[in-house]
C-alpha cells in the first residue's frame, strides 16, 4: 500500500507511504483519492497527511515522465483534498517538493517541522508544478514569493515558510500538532484556492523576468512559469489550472526536460559499481599533502564531513599558510551562514598542520595535493608510506600526472589512487576516481565511500594524459585555438559558448585560472606531441609575453584597475601576425561555426575516451563535463547532446572536417560504429 489510512476516534491519518522518498506515483495518487473518498464516508472531523520515513513527499515520479499520463491525476486529486467538506492538515517533515508541496497547498492547514524544506524545483527538471503549484501559490504567499519559489526552485525552510505565511505553523511534531489544533480555528480556514488572487505589479513581473534571463539563461520552463503564474492571474482558478497543466505536459516531452531528468540520473547513478564488493579500509584521520588553495579546500571537504584532518607541508611557513588558508574557508562558511560559531570550533578542533608526519601514523588516508611535478609527488609518496600504516590508502589530487608512475614510488601500488578534486575543492561536486593498473578495490571502494562521504558525484576514470575532464578541456582549447589563428577572436568564441549555454567562454575561464598551467601542460607534453599534428603557438607567445591572465592585469582579456575584462587588440593581432607566418587565409566564422567545431572537437575526443575505456560510459562522461566543467546541465552533458544531432550527421561533419586536417578531426571509431549502426553514443560502451 502506497498510502495508509487510519483512524484513532474522529482523526482520520492518511501516511504517504513510498520509499525511498514517497515519490508521487500512480499507487500514491490512486491511495489518496481513496483517502479522500474513505474520510468523507467515516464521518471524521478532520485528516491528518503527512509521510512515512521523515520525509513528506519528493514530488511526482519522474520515472512516469517518460509515458503518458495515468488517471488519477494529480490536479483531479488534489481538488478533490481541497474542496472536501472534510479539512486536511498536512503535517510536513523532511521535505514537500513539487507535488509533495502541492498536496500541502491544497490542505487547509500546513504545519511543518523546523528541519523540514518546502518548494518547487520542478524547473529544475525542465517542468512546471503541474498539479496547481502556480495558481495556488500566488493565492497565499503573494505575486513576489511565488515567482522567486516557482522560477528559480529553491526549497525554503520552515522558518521562511512561517514568515511568508506558507505555512500556519512550525511544530517538533507536526502531527500531534494538527491533532492539538483546536475545532473552531480549523473550520475558519478557507480553501486556498478561494484566497483572492494578488495584484498584477508589471515590476515585480520584470524583476523576476530580469531574474531568470541571469540565472537560468537559455532554459525555457522558468519563463514558462512565469507566464502561467502572470495568466492565471487573470482567470478562473479552474481555467488557470487547465493552461498549467497543459504546459507542463508540453514541457515534460521537452529536449531540456529530457536532459535534466538525465543528469538527475546520472548523478544519481554516481556510485560504486555493483560489483566491487571490496571492504573500504575504516576512515577517520585523514593526510592531506600541501596546504595550497586545493589541498585547504580538500581539508575542509574533509572537516565538513566529520573527518579528523591533519595537513602535511615542507616547513613553518607552509604550516602558517596551511593554517591561514583553512581558517579563511572556515570564516567565509561562516560569514556566509553555512556553519555557526560552535560548528566553526569544532571543525577546528579537528584540524592541524605540521611538518611532522608521525603525527599522522594513524591515519588511513592520505591525499596529497602538493606541486605537479613528479619527483615532488615521489618524494611524498615515498614519504608518506613511511609514515602510515601499510593498509593506509595513498591517493594522489594529480591533474594530469600518470597514476601509474607515481604509484611506483612505492612498494605497493595497489595502495595507491587518484582523488581528483575541482577549485574550490569544498564546494565543486565532481570528484574524478582515477583508478591505476594496479589499484585495488579496497583503495577503489574506500574511494566511493570518501565520494559519498563529501557529498560528491564520485566518478572512476581510467589512467591517460588528463583523464576523462582535463583531456576534454585540452581538445576544447586546441579547437578553440585553431579557430583563433584561422580566424576568430577569443572574444568571438566566447561569446558563442556562452550562446550555447556555458556561463563563461574558454578564454575568460583561461584568464581565471591563469594561462601557465596550460602551458606547462603543453611543455610537458612536447617530448610525446605528434610531430605531424598542427600546433598552435598563439598561447605561448601570450605566456612569453607575461599575460598570464586576470593575476598579471592581462591575458586574452585586459582588466583595466583589476576591474571587469575587455578586449585586448593586441591579442587579436597576435593571431593575425601568426597566421602571416604561417600563410594562413583567414576565415570567418559564425558563432555557428565557432559551436559545431568546438563541440564536434569534443564529442570526438569523449568517444575516443569511453572506447579506451578510460571511463565507464557515457552518462559519466556527461556528470565530468557538467559537474566539472560548466556544461551546461539543460543540454544533458557532452554525450546525451551528442544524441540530440545524432551520430551519422556528427560522422558526416567529422568527414568534412578531416578534408582540412586529417589528424586533428580523425574520425573516433566508436562514432562510426554509431552511425553505421543507428545507435546511441549515449548507450556505447567500451570497447
Ligand atoms: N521521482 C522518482 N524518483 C526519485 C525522485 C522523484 N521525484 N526523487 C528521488 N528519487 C529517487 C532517486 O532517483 C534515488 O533513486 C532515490 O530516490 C533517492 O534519491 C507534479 C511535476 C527528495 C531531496 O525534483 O530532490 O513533482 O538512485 O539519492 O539525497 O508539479 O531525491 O536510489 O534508485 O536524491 O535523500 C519534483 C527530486 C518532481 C525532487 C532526496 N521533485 N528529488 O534526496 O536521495 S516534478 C523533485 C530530490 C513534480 C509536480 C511536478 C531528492 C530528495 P536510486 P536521492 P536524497
Amino acid at each position: 500500500m502506497s498510502v495508509t489510512t487510519r483512524r484513532e476516534d474522529n482523526v482520520g491519518y492518511v501516511t504517504i507511504d513510498s520509499p525511498p522518498v514517497n515519490a508521487i506515483g500512480r499507487s500514491v495518487r490512486t491511495g489518496l483519492r481513496d483517502a479522500v473518498t474513505w474520510a468523507e464516508q467515516s464521518n471524521l472531523e478532520r485528516v491528518i497527511i503527512s509521510g512515512a520515513g521523515g520525509m513528506f513527499a519528493a514530488g511526482a515520479d519522474t520515472k512516469e515522465f517518460d509515458s503518458d499520463p495515468v488517471e488519477p491525476h494529480l490536479p483531479d486529486v488534489l481538488n478533490a483534498i481541497d474542496q472536501s467538506f472534510i479539512p486536511w492538515i498536512a503535517a510536513i517533515e523532511g521535505v514537500a517538493l513539487g507535488g509533495g508541496a502541492e498536496i500541502a497547498l491544497a490542505c487547509d492547514m500546513r504545519i511543518m517541522a523546523p528541519s523540514a524544506s518546502i518548494g518547487f524545483p520542478e524547473v529544475t527538471l525542465g517542468v512546471i508544478p503541474g498539479a496547481g503549484g502556480t495558481q495556488r501559490l500566488p493565492r497565499l504567499v503573494g505575486l513576489a514569493n511565488a515567482l522567486d519559489m516557482i522560477t528559480l526552485g529553491k526549497p525554503v525552510k520552515a522558518q521562511l515558510a512561517l514568515d511568508i505565511g506558507l505555512v500556519h505553523a512550525v511544530d517538533e511534531d507536526p502531527v500531534y500538532a494538527a491533532f492539538m489544533v483546536n475545532s473552531e480555528a480549523l473550520g475558519s480556514f478557507v480553501s486556498v484556492r478561494d484566497l483572492p488572487v494578488p495584484m498584477l505589479d508589471a515590476a515585480i513581473l520584470n524583476a523576476a523576468r530580469e531574474r531568470i534571463n541571469s540565472k537560468s539563461s537559455g532554459q525555457i520552463a522558468p519563463h514558462k512559469a512565469l507566464d502561467i503564474i502572470e495568466a492565471g492571474i487573470g482567470l478562473p482558478f479552474l481555467e488557470g489550472l487547465d493552461i498549467e497543466r497543459k504546459t507542463f505536459l508540453t514541457l515534460r516531452g521537452s529536449e531540456q526536460a529530457k536532459a535534466l531528468r538525465h543528469v538527475f540520473f546520472a548523478e544519481r547513478g554516481a556510485k560504486a559499481p555493483a560489483d566491487l564488493t571490496a571492504k573500504p579500509v575504516e576512515l577517520a584521520h585523514v593526510a592531506v599533502v600541501g596546504g595550497g588553495l586545493m589541498g585547504s579546500g580538500i581539508a575542509y571537504a574533509l572537516l565538513n564531513s566529520g573527518f579528523r584532518v591533519t595537513i602535511l607541508e615542507t616547513d613553518d611557513d607552509g604550516v602558517e599558510r596551511a593554517c591561514t588558508n583553512v581558517d579563511t574557508i572556515i570564516a567565509a562558511s561562516l560569514k556566509r551562514g553555512l556553519i555557526d560559531e560552535a560548528g566553526s570550533n569544532e571543525r577546528r578542533k579537528r584540524f592541524a598542520a605540521t611538518t611532522n608526519y608521525n603525527n599522522v601514523s594513524d591515519a588511513t588516508l592520505a591525499i596529497e595535493a602538493a606541486y605537479e611535478s613528479m619527483d615532488v609527488k615521489r618524494t611524498v609518496f615515498a614519504a608518506l608510506e613511511q609514515a602510515l600504516p601499510a593498509h593506509a590508502i595513498l591517493a594522489s589530487n594529480t591533474s594530469y600526472l600518470d597514476l601509474n608512475e607515481i604509484a611506483r614510488s612505492v612498494s605497493d601500488p595497489s595502495r595507491v589512487i587518484g582523488l581528483h578534486f575541482f577549485a574550490p575543492a569544498h564546494i565543486m561536486k565532481l570528484l574524478e576516481i582515477v583508478v591505476g593498473a594496479h589499484t585495488s578495490d579496497t583503495a577503489l571502494a574506500t574511494g566511493f565511500v570518501l565520494g559519498k562521504r563529501l557529498r560528491k558525484i564520485p566518478v572512476a576514470v581510467g589512467v591517460c594524459d588528463g583523464f576523462v575532464g582535463n583531456r576534454i578541456l585540452a581538445r576544447y582549447r586546441e579547437a578553440a585555438d585553431t579557430i583563433f589563428m584561422d580566424g576568430s577572436t577569443p572574444w568571438d568564441i566566447d561569446e558563442a559558448m556562452v550562446e550555447f549555454g556555458y556561463a563563461m567562454g574558454p578564454y575568460a575561464a583561461q584568464d581565471l585560472s591563469g594561462l601557465d598551467i596550460a602551458h606547462a601542460n603543453r611543455r610537458r607534453q612536447d617530448a610525446t606531441r605528434d610531430p605531424a599534428r598542427r600546433y598552435i603557438p598563439i598561447a605561448d607567445r601570450m605566456v612569453e609575453l607575461g599575460k598570464l591572465g586576470r593575476k598579471t592585469g592581462a591575458g586574452w582579456y585586459r582588466y583595466p584597475g583589476g576591474g571587469g575584462r575587455v578586449d585586448d587588440p593586441i591579442v587579436a593581432d597576435l593571431a593575425l601576425e601568426e597566421a602571416h607566418f604561417a600563410g594562413i587565409k583567414r576565415v570567418d566564422y559564425s558563432a555557428d561555426e565557432i559551436r559545431e567545431r568546438v563541440l564536434l572537437a569534443m564529442i570526438n575526443e569523449a568517444a575516443d575516451i569511453l572506447q579506451e575505456g578510460i571511463a565507464r560510459n557515457a552518462s559519466d562522461i556527461d556528470l565530468v563535463l557538467v559537474f566539472g566543467y560548466g556544461f551546461p546541465r539543460w543540454r544533458g552533458g557532452l554525450m546525451h547532446y551528442a544524441d540530440t544531432l545524432g551520430a551519422k550527421t556528427i560522422v558526416a561533419r567529422l568527414e568534412e572536417l578531416c578534408k582540412e586536417d586529417p589528424i586533428a578531426w580523425k574520425i573516433s571509431p566508436l562514432l562510426q560504429q554509431c552511425a553505421a549502426n543507428g545507435t546511441l553514443i549515449s548507450d556505447a560502451a567500451p570497447a
